[in-house]
This record gives structure tokens, C-alpha cells and sequence, in this order.
């Protein structure tokens, strides 16, 4: 096992994966920008070193800063969390250089599924369903060529891309070069590639994602699935599991399919294969080679410490567990608290004056925010997640609704609101949602006024 861990991150998984290297008795190394002196991270990590300015390019994205932090508190792993580095193969390279443990995948793996069009042959290979689509277009001769095979519509994608980034959707021949036109540009100004690819594009799916454990060494087991449709602009805000669009014998065989391909692929870590679902169908988008933001819900069901699985693993560990000792166990939703205004979205940074987290059975708060905390303007509004596992998913709910009475965030503006909203409509209680389902919402509470 590790002596001492470095945590590449701020906020709330700061926090999570301190939490983790405690249980394991390794000792912790917070590293912080200078507007993150005052954060919750800093303060319970056993060691702080400040990186550098606010701006993230300065600090948690500063490799030759974090490099110099591990060499000097003599940290021997780290630990990337999500966003920021988790996702960079030159960063695990730079550190295995040096002697470091990345606590995460093989570099190569990393790189592997950062390409898009790569990850999608890779992931037909082993056998996992992927939408029907292209390989780098060409031309727009070319594009026309696919997607008169494929049929319209089809949705335009950057294969330096990934999160929804750099795509464009075109219904029909006549908007297809616009379309290519548009997402070649934007994946160079935005990834320095232009490398596109075409989809079949699907109209009313639902976005599932299945978790997987893997340790390298060929032992590789999945912990089902989260449902992530509700969202918007494709920043997640509320994912639950088991998906309550799934039966068993679904999440089983999407599962099991899964964890084959992780095992042939010798994949070592924490990893999530991102699905659309659509008329009983999955359909591979994506796979993301990080620990996840949603991660909780997972761990809620399974029982399971995925931030400790990984840390062991890194560590050389086989896999502590088999397939067959997996038990899915209730159900669990997770709700994003953002400093933002829950109608606009309009960030909302500034002072927290009271902070009043839920509690009780079931109830978990993952969060660095306190009172008298100010929140800098700098990085992403996630401030904390409200996660809550019942027996059954009409337990859950329930549960979730007292807890959202509880939670006292003042000073600034939370996405409280908009969930106490959500779990009085219908379709929210009768899981009848797809990925279009919130913008649709929150569109028409714009036209009825504030
Ligand atoms: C799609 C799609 C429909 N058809 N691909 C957006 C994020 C990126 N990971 C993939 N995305 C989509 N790809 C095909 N062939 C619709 C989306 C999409 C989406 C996917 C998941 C969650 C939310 C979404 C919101 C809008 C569009």
C-alpha cells in the first residue's frame, strides 16, 4: 500500500478521496490553488501545498507544479479525482516517469478511449453494441456517402470531443454540410483536430451508463448501471441506480457484456461505459476511464467503497471480489447542489452564511461547503451532492423530499429549488424521462413565468 497519496483536485471529491486514503491509513496531501486556501480540502488533509493561481491552467491543471508538490512531501501515488487531469495519458506518463503511481488506468487505455472514433472500433471488437456510424470523414462527398447508408438524421461528432462537445445534428441531406462544416471547425478551435465522425442519431434515448472494476490482471466485474438522463446543456443533475428504465435481466446482460470487454482488454481500474437506450436497445457512446461525479449512487447500492477499490488496485491488489458477490441492494438518486440560480443556471458564487446539511438513515452529504465558506468564481458550481438509498425507489423519493426540506443553503442561490420541483412531476415519480426530458421542462416553466 501507498505512504502517502497527493489528491490532483478541490471541493467535495477532494474530500471523498481523503476520506477513502484515511480508512486505508495512508496519509494525505491536499494541493490547492491560492483562492482554495480556506477550502475543506486543505483543511482535513494531513499536508497542503499551494500550486499556484486561481486560474485552473495555473494550479490544477499546472503539471510540473503538482509533479514538485509530490516530490516534495514524498507522496508516492496520486490520485487525478475527476475533470482537471483525470483523463490526461501524458499526465500518468509524466508521473510513472517520476516514480509516481497514477491512480487510474494505463496511459494507454486513457488515450485508447480519449479518441472517440478509436474507442468506438475498440469497443465493436469486444463485442459491446455501438450506435451505427462512421469512421473519419473525409469529405463532404464522403459524409454523404455514410449518411445516406446510415440514414438521416445523423448527428455530426468531434472525435477529439466526448461530453457533447463539438457536435451538430442534421435531419436531413441539405443540412449535412453546414453541419460538418460547423463541427470541423469547432473540434480544431476547441481540440487543435478537426477529425469528425458520423451517427445514426438517436431521437428520444435515455442515457445509461454501466460501472465497471477492473484490476488489470484480468479480473474485471460490473455494479450496474446509472441512469443519467436529466440533464441539461449535458451537465448532469439528477442520476439514479438501479435505472428505472431496466429490468433484471437487462442489467444483467449489459453488465455481463461489459465486464467480458474490460477483461479482454485487460483494463485496470474504475471505469463507466456510456450507453443510449432507446426501444429496448443499448447503444455504446463513450467510456470514461475516470472515477465519476455520480460514482455515489454505485457505492450506495453495492456497498461498496469505489474510491478505496481504486486505490487498492493501483496499489497491485487483485480484485477483492467476484461477480457473484456483487448484491444490488435498493435504490439511490443523487441530486447536484450548484451555486447557481436554479431558473437561469447563472453561477452563483459568493459567501455560504448557513449551511445546514440533511442527515438521518439513508442520507448522504458529499460536500466541502461550511458556513462562512465563500465560493471562488473561478471553477465549476458544484458544491455538494445530496445522495439518498432506500429500499425501493418510491422509498427513495420520499426520502430524498425530506431531505431536500432539510438542507439549508443561504447566502447564495442552489439548485435546492428545482429538485423540490422535480420530485412533484409525475413523470419524475413514474421514472418517465429521456435525455430531452428536463430542457422540455424547464422550458416550459420559462413560458409560464417566474
Ligand atoms: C448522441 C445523441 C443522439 N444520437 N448520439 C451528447 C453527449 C455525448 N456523450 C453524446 N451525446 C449524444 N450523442 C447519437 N448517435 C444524443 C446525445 C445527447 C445526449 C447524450 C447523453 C446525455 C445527454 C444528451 C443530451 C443531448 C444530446
Amino acid at each position: 500500500m501507498f505512504d502517502k497519496i497527493l489528491i490532483a483536485n478541490r471541493g467535495e471529491i477532494a474530500l471523498r478521496v481523503e476520506r477513502a486514503c484515511k480508512e486505508l491509513g495512508v496519509a494525505t496531501v491536499a494541493v490547492h490553488s491560492t483562492a482554495d486556501a480556506d477550502a475543506m480540502h486543505v483543511r482535513l488533509a494531513d499536508e497542503s501545498v499551494c500550486i499556484g493561481g486561481p486560474p485552473s491552467k495555473e494550479s490544477y491543471l499546472n503539471i510540473p507544479s503538482i509533479v514538485a508538490a509530490c516530490e516534495i512531501t514524498g507522496a508516492d501515488a496520486v490520485h487525478p479525482g475527476y475533470g482537471f487531469l483525470a483523463e490526461n495519458a501524458r499526465f500518468a506518463e509524466i508521473l510513472e516517469e517520476h516514480d509516481i503511481t497514477f491512480i487510474g488506468p494505463t496511459a494507454e487505455h486513457v488515450r485508447l478511449m480519449g479518441d472517440k472514433i478509436v474507442a468506438k472500433d475498440t469497443a465493436r471488437s469486444l463485442g459491446i453494441p455501438v450506435v451505427p456510424g462512421s469512421g473519419p470523414v473525409a469529405s463532404i462527398e464522403d459524409a454523404r456517402g455514410f449518411a445516406r447508408d446510415i440514414g438521416y438524421p445523423v448527428i455530426v461528432k468531434a472525435s477529439a470531443g466526448g461530453g457533447g462537445r463539438g457536435m451538430k445534428l442534421a435531419l436531413d441531406e441539405s443540412q449535412l454540410e453546414p453541419a460538418l462544416q460547423t463541427a470541423r471547425n469547432e473540434a480544431r478551435a476547441a481540440f487543435g483536430d478537426d477529425t469528425v465522425y458520423l451517427e445514426k442519431y438517436l431521437t428520444r434515448p435515455r442515457h445509461i451508463e454501466v460501472q465497471v472494476l477492473a484490476d488489470g490482471q484480468g479480473n474485471a466485474i460490473h455494479l450496474g448501471e446509472r441512469d443519467c438522463s436529466l440533464q441539461r446543456r449535458h451537465q448532469k443533475l439528477w442520476e439514479e441506480a438501479p435505472s428505472p428504465a431496466l429490468n433484471a435481466s437487462e442489467r444483467a446482460r449489459i453488465g455481463e457484456t461489459v465486464a467480458t470487454a474490460m477483461r479482454e482488454l485487460r483494463y485496470r481500474g474504475v471505469g463507466t461505459v456510456e450507453f443510449l437506450y432507446e426501444d429496448g436497445q443499448f447503444y455504446f457512446i463513450e467510456m470514461n476511464t475516470r472515477l465519476q461525479v455520480e460514482h455515489t449512487i454505485t457505492e450506495m447500492i453495492t456497498g461498496l467503497d469505489l474510491v478505496i477499490e481504486q486505490i487498492r488496485i493501483a496499489a497491485g491488489a487483485p480484485l477483492s471480489l467476484r461477480q457473484e458477490d456483487v448484491r444490488f441492494n435498493g435504490h439511490a438518486i443523487e441530486c447536484r447542489i450548484n451555486a447557481e440560480n436554479p431558473v437561469t443556471f447563472r453561477p452563483s458564487p459568493g459567501t455560504i452564511t448557513h449551511f445546514h446539511p440533511p442527515g438521518g438513515l439513508g442520507v448522504r452529504v458529499d460536500s466541502g461547503a461550511y458556513a462562512g465558506y465563500t465560493i471562488p468564481p473561478y471553477y465549476d458550481s458544484l458544491i455538494g451532492k445530496l445522495i439518498v438509498h432506500a429500499r425501493t425507489r418510491n422509498e427513495c423519493l420520499m426520502r430524498l423530499k425530506r431531505a431536500l426540506g432539510e438542507f439549508v443553503v443561504d447566502g447564495i442561490e442552489t439548485t435546492i429549488p428545482l429538485f423540490n420541483a422535480l420530485i412533484g412531476e409525475a413523470d419524475i415519480v413514474d421514472g418517465n424521462y429521456d435525455i430531452h426530458w428536463l430542457e422540455k421542462h424547464l422550458a416550459k416553466q420559462g413560458k409560464r413565468g417566474p
